[in-house]
């Protein structure tokens, strides 16, 4: 059985609203701040053309940079990147049953997860989560204000596309055939995060097998 709300946005990409309750929301929100501390804490990405990325950004178990992975952090502090917990990995085991079905989950070893910060100006262009070798499904999870996530096609950055409202509490994974369409936050909406989260801003946290 499937949670209630749950919606394919395309082949293998599903929203499930609300899948986080306020205290599982509370329980991450807690654990975000705490990753985010020096040493390998909250930094700001620089791309490859000079600029930077107006979300900001943390990883566990391997460090993400662009386009690519590293054990410490090559673009910051140099630090050792901090562990990825096993508690993230069995919650992203049940996000993709919830979402596909238990078929989609077995086997799946998260092994990595990229935390998100985003402030009311902050956004993130159409892009493919294709650094990952495996084809696992990525889960993403939302925490404060509500964002316009936008979920396009496998060919190209344009139309067609699908708006989806990701609140925060919403689980969003996209494997099978939609594992490499692009998708961007083109809109966060400030002052829309749960009033009793003490949240400001929007973060999203995404697991992904390496
Ligand atoms: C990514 O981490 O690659 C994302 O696209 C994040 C999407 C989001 O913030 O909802």
């Amino acid at each position: 059985l499937f949670p209630r709300g749950r919606t394919t946005i395309a082949p293998g990409a599903v929203h499930v609203p609300e899948w986080l309750d306020a205290a599982r929301q509370a329980e991450l929100l807690a654990a975000c701040r705490e990753w985010a501390r020096p040493p390998a804490g909250l930094r700001t990405v620089r791309t490859p053309g000079g600029g930077t990325m107006t979300a900001r950004q943390v990883c566990l178990g391997l460090h993400w940079y662009p386009y690519g992975y590293a054990r410490t952090v090559v673009d910051g502090d140099g630090a050792p990147v901090k562990p990825f917990p096993v508690w993230l990995g069995e919650l992203g085991r049940r996000a993709v049953a919830d979402a596909l079905g238990p078929e989609a989950a077995a086997g799946a070893a998260y092994d990595i997860a990229l935390i998100n910060f985003y402030d009311a100006d902050a956004r993130m262009g159409m892009h493919r989560d294709s650094d990952e070798r495996s084809g696992a499904p990525v889960v993403s999870l939302s925490l404060g204000d509500t964002c316009v996530f936008r979920f396009g096609n496998t060919e190209n950055r344009n139309r067609p596309w699908t708006d989806v409202e990701l609140r925060g509490g919403d689980l969003f994974v996209f494997g099978g055939p939609s594992r490499l369409a692009y998708h961007g936050v083109p809109r966060v909406h400030p002052g829309t995060a749960p009033p009793g989260l003490g949240l400001r801003g929007r973060l999203n946290i995404t697991l992904r097998v390496s």
